[in-house]
């Protein structure tokens, strides 16, 4: 039987099974140290160009969004195997998903577009859909809230959807068709409104939310764990939130996850479009087309470049 993963608690795995229920499994044993072969998706090794047809023992942790094999023994499910991930991601530590919302307040905390960059950049290197919902704004004045749609009609101009929301009465218009019968999780700053933001799309839900100077005060998240809600014929997924940057271990990765670089042909090859190179395509086309405070970020984040994450 083939079920996926809602939730995980101390080894104890909630998922949806076949027939859409809500089963308690436990993991075997043997999860814990599992033949893989080199085609497996979750064998990063660097042997794939081995002919070694072998496989390799290694240790699988069944992330939240996983699509598990489960069986019944006597009264008790247990989860057998893991299938191969069509994307996963560390930061939500979540696999499978179709589509991330990316959930940045306009203010408490005020709106981050460099924390906002590296957040689409970690989704661009793997994949991943963004879509933006600027949460909050019944907190802006006017000005402030013209300032954001100002900044923000760039990334709608180079391929983002960007919603704004006051969730405490409801949730953006058009938004609901574009969840359905898709794998959504949200994602974002701590204390930006994630939780607010499902409980506003799920009449009934009361997802546990907390005023950002509480939960800093705290110095805790509100939500401590990864879950995935039923919707629409889909899944919503609400997570932990955190603030800090993500960092790039190649030069390239990086640069290929600024989608509008790629609008303006760089005549020098890998060029990696930095301010010294003279005659590059890219460089050219600085508040010409790509939006300075976004290039600065580029900047910005390369000098993090091979640092580790650091839980
Ligand atoms: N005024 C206003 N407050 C909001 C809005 N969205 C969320 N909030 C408030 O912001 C605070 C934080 O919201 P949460 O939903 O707990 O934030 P979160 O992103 O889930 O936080 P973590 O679980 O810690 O990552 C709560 O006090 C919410 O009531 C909004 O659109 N407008
Ligand atoms: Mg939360």
């Amino acid at each position: 039987m083939i079920g996926r993963v809602i939730s995980l608690d101390s080894g104890v795995y909630k998922i949806i099974g076949e027939n859409q229920e809500e089963i308690v499994l436990k993991a075997r044993g043997k999860l814990r140290h599992m033949e893989v072969s080199k085609h497996s998706s979750f064998n990063k090794s660097d042997n794939k160009n081995s002919t070694k047809t072998s496989t390799k023992r290694m240790k699988i942790s069944p992330k939240v969004g996983d699509i598990v094999t489960y069986e019944k023994t006597l009264d008790t499910y247990y989860l057998d195997d893991v299938l191969p991930r069509k994307n996963e991601l560390i930061r939500p530590d979540i696999a499978n998903v179709d589509q991330i919302l990316l959930v940045f307040s306009a203010k408490r905390p005020d709106l981050n577009l460099l924390l906002l960059d590296t957040f689409i950049s970690n989704l661009e290197y793997n994949n991943i859909k963004p879509l933006i919902v600027i949460s909050k704004i019944d907190l802006c004045s006017d000005d402030e809230l013209n300032k954001i749609k100002g900044d923000m009609s760039y990334y709608e101009q180079i391929g983002y959807d960007v919603f704004y929301s006051n969730s405490l009465v409801g949730v953006p218009d058009g938004i609901i068709p574009l969840l359905q019968n898709k794998v959504t999780v949200l994602s974002g700053q701590t204390g930006a409104g994630k939780s607010t933001f499902i409980n506003a799309l799920i009449p009934g839900f009361k997802l546990e939310t907390n005023d950002i100077s509480l939960a800093l005060n705290r110095g805790k998240h509100t939500t401590r764990r990864s879950h995935l809600y039923p919707y629409f014929g889909g899944l919503i997924g609400d997570t932990p939130g955190f603030s800090k940057l993500m960092t790039f271990s190649s030069e390239k990765d990086l640069r290929d996850t600024f989608i509008e670089f790629k609008n303006y042909p760089c005549t020098f090859r890998d060029c990696l479009h930095l301010p010294s190179s003279k005659g590059c395509g890219v460089i050219a086309h600085i508040n010409d087309g790509i939006k300075n405070t976004r290039y600065q970020n580029y900047l910005k984040m390369r000098e993090g470049i091979g640092k580790k994450y650091d839980n």
